[in-house]
């Protein structure tokens, strides 16, 4: 049971920057819970075992994760995703490459002749890159270093080649107990356990693919990379967990996250409807109101909301010709007296097969019919805008053109603009998660073993002599081809 003193702790603290300015302030939001603002917290300790709240001004005293040392071992996408949002939040991210090669992605999907592609310029900002052969022996002297320099290892090797090169959890946990090992893998442990798997194998095994498209079509894989960015989310979180019970156990662990896991998890509310499929049909779904029996799985529900409120994309004046001229319209209960103005049938307020939402979960169809003969006279911003002003939930389909443009996007950080010194300035996707006393700052990739002098000797404190002895041991560069015989 929670003490009066806890019960005070937990009150909201109060010395934070207003959200927003008055004037941005959503008309619609009608309560604002006001907070007194409390005296600076004592000087003294407060027996939480916490440092005293620094004095400096928001965002400026540091980044979250500064002192966060990771060792990168990741490649193409699951694993980058992971450790640059890591960087993003202030880690120094250490990228091991392999000599002359490097991820493979540098070279895949180019744009620009030679250069680095976006494929990995977009996926490996803010982090440094060393070239190291970890078959080498001296190759491996160094990565011992690392090791033990480093607080988190993380890869998205095929499973074993981590065991392979010979940094086994038994070998890292002897040379440094407290490093935190992070693996992506396809799949945990099983009977796919040792596949090798890439996005659209993650989305099909995962319960994505199933659930997604039309009920007459195939199943289909979706834009967004919910395989390899979805579950290199799912790993980042476990690492700062992990991180996070260091502080109170002093030690490290395994973190794993697994593909068809991380994507099962994303399709939580496909695993429900599977379950409430055994107490009736689901009536969300369009196929209800179309009188089409449910199997004995979660069908695909085309564009029908997933939620308890129904929801349809809708046709967009200029839909003819242009392919992202929709619109995303929920028939939200609270809001659907409004709705019926706003389509010309104030009637359907009051008539028994429309007013209420049992009524109208069989009509869906005649009704998204009708509400679509209304956004077809307006652009899908001149919808949205009408649309919000009566609090209707609902999105334009945004182009990835549109949103490379959007200057609010721009604005937040979310979308940076990046020079690189080879291939010029490239759009990134920036920090998702805003902290607000931690900016993130969003650097260029970096070359291909552009960083190896400098954490030789910044980090691992190796002597010029020591450098030069590296680079004469070939650890550095490509591993020799031996000729046929
Ligand atoms: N020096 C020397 N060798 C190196 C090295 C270095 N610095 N870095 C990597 N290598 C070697 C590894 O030791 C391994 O060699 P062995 O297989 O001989 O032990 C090899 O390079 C990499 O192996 P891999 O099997 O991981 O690479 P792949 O291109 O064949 O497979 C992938 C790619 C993604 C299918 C596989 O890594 C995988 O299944 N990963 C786990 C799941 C995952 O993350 N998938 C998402 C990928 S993004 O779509």
């Amino acid at each position: 049971m929670a003490t009066k003193k806890a019960k005070a702790k937990s009150k909201p603290r109060t010395n934070a920057k207003p959200a927003t300015k008055k004037s941005a302030v959503k008309k619609s939001a009608k309560k604002v819970v006001q907070f007194q603002a409390k005296k600076p917290a004592a000087k003294s300790a407060n027996g939480s075992g916490l440092p005293r709240p620094n004095t400096k001004p928001w965002g400026q005293a540091g980044l979250a994760l500064q002192g966060v040392k990771i060792l990168d071992f990741t490649h193409v996408q699951s694993g980058p995703t992971c450790t640059q949002l890591l960087a993003y939040m202030g880690a120094d991210v250490i990228k091991v490459e392999r000599p002359g090669v490097g991820d493979i992605t540098r070279t895949q999907l180019r744009d620009v002749k030679g250069q680095d592609s976006l494929y990995f310029t977009m996926l490996n900002g803010s982090k440094r890159s060393i070239t190291i052969d970890s078959k080498n022996a001296k190759g491996k002297e160094i990565l011992e270093r690392l090791v033990k320099h480093c607080d988190v290892l993380v890869e998205n090797f095929a499973p074993g080649a981590l065991d392979r090169m010979g940094l086994t959890w038994d070998y890292i946990n002897k040379t440094n107990p407290r490093m935190i090992v992070a693996s992506v893998k396809g799949f945990g442990p099983g009977p796919y356990e040792d596949c090798k798997v890439y996005e659209n194998v993650a989305q099909c095994t995962g319960g994505s693919a199933s659930t997604t498209g039309f009920r007459d079509g195939p199943p289909l894989v979706t834009g967004a990379q919910i395989g390899d960015s979805g579950t290199g989310l799912h790993l980042a979180l476990g690492i700062v967990t992990a991180l996070y019970q260091r502080t109170h156990s002093g030690q490290g662990q395994r973190v794993t996250a697994a593909m068809q896991d991380g994507v099962l998890n994303l399709c939580r509310v496909k695993l429900r409807d599977q379950q409430r499929l055994d107490h009736g049909p689901l009536k969300e779904y369009s196929q209800f109101g179309e009188g089409v029996p449910f199997g004995d799985a979660t069908p695909r529900a085309g564009n029908d909301s997933g939620g308890g409120q129904p929801g349809r994309i809708l046709k967009c004046k200029g839909w003819e010709t242009d392919p992202n001229a929709y619109i995303y319209f929920i028939t939200q209960a609270p809001v659907w007296e409004k709705i019926c103005d706003v389509i010309g049938e104030p009637t359907w307020k009051t008539h028994p097969d429309y007013a209420k939402p049992p009524a109208r979960l069989p009509r869906l169809n005649e009704i998204f019919a009708r509400i679509e003969q209304w956004t077809m006279t307006k652009t899908k911003f001149e919808a949205m805008e009408v649309l919000n002003k009566d609090d209707v939930p609902c999105g334009p389909i945004l182009s990835m053109k549109e949103l490379a443009e959007d200057q609010s996007l721009r604005a937040t950080g979310t979308i940076v603009e990046v020079d690189h010194p080879e291939r010029g300035k490239y759009l990134s996707v920036g920090n998702p998660i805003k902290l607000s006393d931690s900016p993130s700052e969003v650097k260029r990739s970096p070359l291909l073993g552009e960083h190896t002098d400098e954490i030789l000797r910044q980090v691992l404190g190796f002597s010029d002599h020591q450098v030069k002895e590296i680079h004469d041991s070939g650890a550095l560069d490509p591993p020799q081809k031996v000729a046929a015989e």
